[in-house]
């Protein structure tokens, strides 16, 4: 047997896809021999897995394209050109250049980007925590999330009061469902390989039936029991027509209706508001809502969360005038907006047969308890409409009120996460005093370009993670349009990607093999992250280019501690009956009461010096976190109910969802006639992992279009030929090749590559830029206030409202249309 000089552990480089798994590195002689997953004992832990990214993870540090020492630019910027300098020049530059700009245009003129999507241990990891400390105490700009990942989480809350709400149930109440939808996503053995696939397929082993939805003959259609194809951003219709069955055959569970949601709240036809008992009788605040007694023929006053209305005798279906009022139930105002969506209908929009659509409702309706697994795949301008409409189905059917009959909105951990005490790391000065501001990119674009009328001149950016040239669509206007026009650009990297070649000074940062971590959004445990192997190169931690940078920015004293010591202040007096969910803190701010409790032979309090003896430290469940150990269930929307009837939304004719066209293009289909999908890789993990020559070998060596069969013959492309994909934004040369996989009408490729492997552009030059004016809607200007205002309402500092529901814009990353043609045959 092999002696290892050190077992470490180490969250995976992979930690996008959310599976937060946790490695076992082996060491020997210094260098990492390889990782394996490290089986968590307790929940579980039998379905622990690896995918081929964590297995392949410790040669990361020994990557050709590894950055070793801070670099600075001596080409035009997006050329790549670079002199290695020295970590004291690097900072000093960048030190008298920020003070510099902040003396000329204020600290809001500086802007950090905090998208931790790509990050190991994401919202949960000190380098997020320092990049919010650091705004917090500038007063710089921050940039808003942009509008991805999101736009299918804010119905959530909008309806449930809550962005993160599903997103806590444990991936395991899946196994309680009979019946899965599995709608707009991938996961199984592609983006969410290891527990979710395993859970999955486990719940299918089970006897659960597995319905896909998607656009694409996928790895989950493929396993799937049934595959149900539909036309992209179709979801809606089909959604609503499935919801409209469950009313006409009349098998809504009235007393779930009644009791948790709007459906008997009475809503006025006069502006779409729901009739406040102060509006007829007089003693009432505004949190008192009316609904119409059948036995007494009266219309009652109900308050805001009150779940004791006798449901017998709310009648459901009222259609009424109280004190001159003419009134009608949300569930009223629910059947009308449904009737056109008859299975016939929804056919000619989605192109799922009407009996299709009618059996899948049947069986959904038939199982003892019918999960929906929601994922992120809807990325298109009305995704919010979609999940809106596919949320009636739980809501009419009483599924949501089972264990496991909830949407599950794509399970970001396989168990419950630890917090630990990150507002004191996040906000220094409290909570009410966090300074800086969040912009959005569409503003910040605005003002760079018309900055003698702009009220804010922006002039740096700082980008501590995340590669935004590579993955924000339409790179044109990232590099030219924002960061050609401002005078400093300082980007942290592990190695050289699109968006280093754009930088002015790149600070090579540690890989986390050779730094200390401390890992707790995972399988309900703590796991101390210890450094495998020294830094390569002159490679340096988070916390010492924060440190460094803030000193020569005058905010030292916020800033002179090292990683032990800020691990030290993350986990001072972590007494976890006082945690709460750092996701929630991270994202939005806003305090969560969730609780999580010692397990009886674990019982104490989790230090530092503890979890450096014990390396992982077990908790158990977090009941709070449980949304169905609650009873009764509690809502934090206006009404205290579920809101499948949102009044704030009636002046965009939102109120209850619907069915719309796409946006982006929508009206040129004759000259583009293909949709184009630039998707994601198996292999690969957002612009990661395609440096691994041996993950290249199984997911292909280079970038590709993909046609249908009768795509490419309607234009005489034969696989291997040479061909242009191409639009009114740009063209792509590239390979084609031919695939039933996907349907007839779209062109799909691989945004995974970077730049230097296309052989004329990447394929995000063909879409709209990410969260700018060309991806705005009049219903996304409208929501974005919706959650913007109940968070501020809620003493909420608006630099800490971090959520796409915020944003004016809406995501399109596959919206946009195209069309190709051969250039050079095979
Ligand atoms: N066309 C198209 N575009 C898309 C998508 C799509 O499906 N199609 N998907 C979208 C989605 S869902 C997402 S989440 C975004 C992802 O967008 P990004 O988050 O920008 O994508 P990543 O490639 O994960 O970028 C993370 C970067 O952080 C770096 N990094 C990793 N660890 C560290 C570290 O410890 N320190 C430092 N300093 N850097 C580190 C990595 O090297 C990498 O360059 O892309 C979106 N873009
Ligand atoms: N291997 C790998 N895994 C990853 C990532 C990666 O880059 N590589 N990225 C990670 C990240 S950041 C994220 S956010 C997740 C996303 O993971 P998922 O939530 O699974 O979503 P996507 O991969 O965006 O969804 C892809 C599927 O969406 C379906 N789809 C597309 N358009 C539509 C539509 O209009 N309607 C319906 N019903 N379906 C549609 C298609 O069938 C397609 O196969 O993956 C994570 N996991
Ligand atoms: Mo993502």
């Amino acid at each position: 047997m092999t002696e290892y000089d050190k077992v470490t552990y180490t969250a995976c480089q992979g930690w996008g896809c959310h599976e937060h798994c946790v490695l076992t590195t082996y060491v020997k002689d210094g260098v990492i021999e390889r990782t394996e997953r490290t089986i968590v004992k307790g929940k579980n832990a039998e379905r622990g897995g690896l995918c081929q990214k964590g297995a392949i993870m410790g040669k990361y540090p020994y990557l050709k394209e590894r950055l070793l020492h801070p670099l600075k630019r001596v080409g035009k910027r997006g050329e790549g050109k670079f002199e290695e300098i020295s970590w004291d020049q690097a900072l000093d530059e960048i030190g008298s250049k920020l003070c510099e700009l902040r003396d000329k245009y204020g600290p809001r003129s500086i802007i950090t980007n905090t998208f931790p999507c790509g990050l190991p241990i994401c919202f949960g990891g000190l380098s997020l925590q320092l990049a919010l400390r650091f705004v917090h105490t500038s007063d710089c700009t921050r940039l808003h999330l942009p509008g991805v990942d999101q736009t299918a989480t804010f119905p959530f809350g909008i309806e449930f009061g809550d962005t993160g709400y599903s997103a806590l149930i444990d991936p395991d109440i899946m196994l309680k469902a009979d019946h899965i939808l599995i709608w707009g996503g991938n996961p199984i053995g592609f983006t969410r390989a290891a527990h979710t696939t395993r859970t999955l397929v486990q719940a299918q082993e089970q006897g659960s039936k597995l319905v896909a939805i998607g656009t694409v003959f996928d790895t989950t259609a493929a396993k799937a029991d049934q595959f149900v194809p539909v036309k992209p951003g179709s979801d809606a219709a089909l959604a609503m027509a499935m919801a409209k069955i469950i009313i006409d055959e009349d098998r809504c569970d009235y007393d779930a209706l009644t009791r948790y949601t709007v459906a008997p709240l009475l809503v006025r036809e006069d502006n779409g508001q729901f009739l406040r008992a102060a509006d007829v009788m007089d003693g009432y605040d505004g949190t008192v809502f009316m609904y119409f007694d059948a036995e007494s023929q009266s219309a009652l006053p109900i308050e805001r969360g009150s779940f004791e209305i006798p449901w017998g005798t709310a009648d459901l279906r009222a259609d009424v005038e109280v004190a001159g009022i003419h009134c009608k139930t949300a569930f009223v105002k629910l059947i009308e907006r449904l009737e056109p969506y008859t299975p016939e209908y929804q056919e000619t929009i989605t192109g799922v047969p009407a009996e299709t659509c009618v059996q899948m409702i049947h069986e959904y309706l038939d199982a003892n308890v019918a999960s929906i697994f929601e994922n992120l795949g809807f990325r298109y301008s009305t995704a919010t409409h979609s999940i809106r409409a596919i949320n009636l189905l739980p809501m009419l059917s009483g599924n949501f009120t089972k264990e496991g009959g909830r949407f599950i909105n794509c399970p970001l951990s396989d168990g419950f996460g630890v917090s630990l005490n990150e507002p004191e790391v996040m906000w220094p000065d409290g909570f009410e005093n966090v300074k800086g501001e969040c912009a959005q990119f569409v503003e910040i674009l605005d003002a760079l370009e018309d900055p003698e009328h702009a009220t804010q001149q922006y002039k740096a950016f700082i980008n501590p993670f995340a590669n935004p040239l590579h993955c924000w669509p339409n790179p044109q206007t990232f590099g030219e349009k924002f960061l050609d026009r401002l005078e400093l650009v300082v980007v942290f990297e592990l190695r050289e990607t699109d968006t280093t070649a754009w930088a002015d000074y790149v600070l090579p940062e540690c890989t986390p093999f050779e730094r200390e971590e401390i890992i707790a959004p995972s399988a309900n445990c703590v796991v101390l992250q210890e450094p495998a192997i020294e830094p390569l190169g002159e490679s340096k931690p988070p916390a010492f280019i924060w440190g460094e940078i803030a000193k020569r920015y005058g905010l030292g004293a916020y800033f002179d501690k090292t990683t032990e010591e800020w691990h030290r202040m993350r986990l001072a007096g972590q007494d976890l009956d006082k945690a709460t969910d750092s996701t929630d803190l991270a994202q939005s701010g806003i305090p969560n009461s969730g609780t999580a409790g010692m397990s009886d032979d674990t019982a104490g309090v989790i230090s530092y010096d503890r979890l450096k003896e014990e390396k992982i430290i077990l908790i158990t469940d977090n009941e709070d976190n449980d949304v169905y150990a609650q009873s009764p269930m509690q809502f934090g929307t206006p009404t205290g109910r579920v809101e499948f009837y949102c009044e704030a939304l009636y002046d965009v004719d939102f109120a209850i969802t619907k069915w719309e066209p796409l946006l982006v293009w929508s009206d040129e289909p004759e000259k583009y006639p293909l949709r184009l999908f630039p998707g994601r890789h198996r292999v690969f993990m957002q612009s990661q992992f395609h440096e691994f020559p041996e993950l290249r070998q199984i997911g292909g060596e280079s970038p590709s279009v993909t046609l249908n069969p009768i795509t490419a013959r309607e234009r005489g492309i034969s696989e291997g030929d040479i061909v242009e994909v191409f639009n009114h934004r740009g063209s792509v040369r590239t390979r084609a090749e031919i695939s039933e996989a996907y349907p007839p009408g779209m062109a799909h490729l691989w945004y995974a590559y970077p730049k230097k492997d296309h052989m004329t552009n990447p394929p995000t030059v063909l879409s709209a830029a990410l969260s700018s004016r060309e991806t705005e809607t009049p219903f996304s200007k409208r929501w974005g206030k919706v959650w913007l205002d109940q968070n501020v309402a809620q003493g909420v500092p608006q630099v800490l409202i971090f959520q796409n529901g915020s944003l004016d814009t809406v995501e399109t990353l596959w919206e946009d249309m195209c069309d190709v043609r051969k250039v050079e045959e095979a």
